[in-house]
């Protein structure tokens, strides 16, 4: 050590102890961390700036995690996955300016998927407002529209008072995202501990298991139990409110048949006699009664226009803004999806008839349609055509998986195949960007998936125009001992939105601006320590999944496996460019 590190060390250390002896005071960024402790939060993504750095110093005495990744839309993402995996409130940190628009993607998605994530991020020193200070911007006016809520803090006795106000802002009704900006002097400055705003643990905040009104509870009951043919769809909102049980009671107990979209895939696992999959629009098309849980009418739902006009309605959902929002309703109920169907249950219970029996019929029609219509897709499964048909792949994928293993798609065509075939056997194990379509979300979602739960497995599915946005980050799951298994469907091209291109311009014209050219993406995974492969055949696939579990499991590093696919093939929505209809 030379004398210059020794003497900057001394002073390091008599800074510590200067303020062990200060212990009455306390700064912004201790603040920051005090809350978020307060909060349940025990991990957060970032990247670091100078604006921010006192959160760290806070985040090391209340021992919460820090993960730094290499680009802040990774690091917004991984909260966002994060919040997805644990339940709780997830947090991403960034500095000012290119900090903040870099996570904005991030953001975006969470409010699109309704989940609680909380956005702190820096700013310059209040005294230095306006004066043109690095990295300074509008963060607030940027994130308002974005967020359920955007504020900036002004003293440093409010900060973790503020931090608890944002954090229930994001549970307020749907989840969703919070911004908080924290000028620079408020963050560092010290204050004393006791003029400090600290909202006590469990005493700022209401349950949020709300019902609804009761009344609507009996009609729903009464609906449920004469219905001959009920459907019913839970979303996303299912799993965020951890309502999976209430809704396999609910199915079970009445009878019905149950569809599954977003993070409420894997509610059932394939197999259960209550669990459908193909059969959606039959059963919308046939159904006397259908039930949409936690679930909007936007686009996935074609704006609720492809539901029988003769089918009573019902719409359960935690926004009361989204209740009979593009589809007129019978009956709306705003509440939480999983505390309604068990009160539901709870109503229908006792009853001298149920209607359970009644609707064998109905399931066993919609069984018998659903097993024709996987029987359909079997060849193109099974497919053993040079290159690789995705559908192969997609298939190849389901087969892998087990009970333990999560699974996310970032990708076009290649995933939105991939939906068709993969089936996640448990509750929360599915994965997706929700109603934003933001491609990239993939390396957060499997670096916050295998942190939250470091005994299963996670596959990420990419497409290889989705790999190259957010890839470098594998790096930091293999720094944080969170490998996981990665899949690329490469087919050299933006796919998806070059079939739309070739249908209205012409194969001369159409490849503008999507081809990808052709990367041997396994030797991104070696670069970083990790096992790699190249897979040209079909019969290859199964063979190199597996050797990428095995690699992943004893070296510790995230594993590729670049399976080169047909890029003459489509999915039928592509084809039918039905996400824009
Ligand atoms: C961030 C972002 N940019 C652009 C798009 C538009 N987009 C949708 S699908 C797609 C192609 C994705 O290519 P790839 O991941 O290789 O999957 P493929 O369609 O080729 O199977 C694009 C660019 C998007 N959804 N998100
Ligand atoms: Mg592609």
């Amino acid at each position: 050590m030379s004398t210059t590190t020794k003497e900057v060390s001394r002073t390091a250390e008599d800074t510590l102890a200067q303020k062990s002896r200060d212990s009455n005071l306390v700064s912004g960024g201790h603040l920051v961390a005090k809350a978020l402790k307060n909060e349940g939060v025990d991990t957060i993504f970032t990247l670091c700036g100078g604006h921010i750095i006192d959160i760290y110093d806070g985040c090391v005495d209340e021992g919460i995690r820090v993960i730094d990744v290499r680009h802040e839309q990774v690091a917004a993402h991984a909260a966002d996955g994060y919040s997805r995996q644990t339940g709780k409130l997830g947090c991403v940190v960034t500095t000012a300016g290119p900090g903040c628009t870099n996570a904005m993607t991030g953001i975006a998605t969470a409010f699109r998927s309704e989940s609680p994530v909380l956005h702190i991020g820096g700013q310059g020193a209040l005294t230095q407002h306006k004066m043109g200070s690095l990295q300074d911007l509008p963060h607030v006016d940027i994130m308002a529209p974005i967020t359920k809520f955007a504020a900036s803090v002004s003293s440093t006795e409010r900060v973790a008072d503020m931090v608890s106000m944002a954090a229930r802002e994001c549970f307020a009704g749907a989840p969703g995202p919070s911004y908080l900006e924290i000028p620079r002097d408020v963050l560092d400055r010290e204050v004393p501990l006791d003029k400090a705003v600290i909202p006590k643990p469990g005493h700022y905040r209401a349950s949020t298991k709300s019902i609804g009104d009761p009344r609507d509870i009996e009609t729903l009951a009464d609906l449920l139990v004469n219905a001959e043919r009920p459907a019913m769809l839970l979303g996303t909102q299912v799993w965020t409110c951890r309502g999976h049980q209430d809704a396999i009671d609910l199915l079970r107990g009445l009878n019905i048949a149950g569809y599954f979209n977003g993070s409420a895939r894997g509610t059932l696992p394939p197999g259960d006699p209550h669990y459908f999959n193909r059969t959606r629009g039959d059963a919308f098309k046939k159904a006397d009664l259908i039930v949409i849980v936690g679930t909007p009418f936007d686009f996935r739902m074609g704006y609720g226009k492809r539901l029988s006009h003769e089918a009573t309605i019902v719409q359960i959902d935690m926004d009361y803004r989204t209740v009979g929002k593009n589809r007129d309703v019978q009956l709306g109920i705003a509440g939480d999806p999983g505390a309604v169907m068990r009160a539901v249950l709870d109503a229908s219970t006792g009853r001298a008839d149920n209607g359970a029996k009644r609707r064998k019929g109905w399931l066993d029609e919609l069984r018998a349609l659903e097993d024709s219509k996987t029987e359909k897709l079997m060849s193109l499964f099974r497919s053993d055509a040079s290159p690789i048909h995705p559908y192969r792949v997609a298939w190849e994928l389901n087969e892998f998986l087990t009970e333990d293993t999560i699974y996310i798609g970032d990708g076009g065509d290649v995933v939105t195949i991939s939906a068709q075939a993969v089936q996640p056997r448990a509750p929360g194990h599915w994965m997706d960007p929700g109603a934003l379509g933001s491609l990239g979300v993939g390396t957060g979602f499997a670096l916050a998936a295998r942190l939250a739960h470091p005994n299963k497995e996670v596959l990420c599915y990419y497409g290889d125009g989705s790999f190259g946005m957010t890839a470098f980050d594998m790096q930091t799951a293999n720094r944080f001992g969170a490998p996981y298994i990665a899949v690329i469907g490469n087919n050299s091209a933006m796919n998806q939105i070059r079939y739309g291109q070739i249908a209205k311009y012409g194969a001369q014209r159409g490849d503008v601006g999507n081809l990808l050219g052709d990367v041997p993406f396994s030797m991104f995974a070696q670069m970083l320590g990790g096992h790699g492969e190249e897979v040209r055949k079909a019969s290859d696939i199964a063979p190199a999944l597996r050797r990428a579990r095995e690699a992943v499991n004893s070296s510790g590093r995230s594993a590729v496996v670049n399976i080169w696919v047909d890029p003459k093939e489509y999915a039928p929505g592509t084809k039918n460019q039905t996400m824009y209809k």
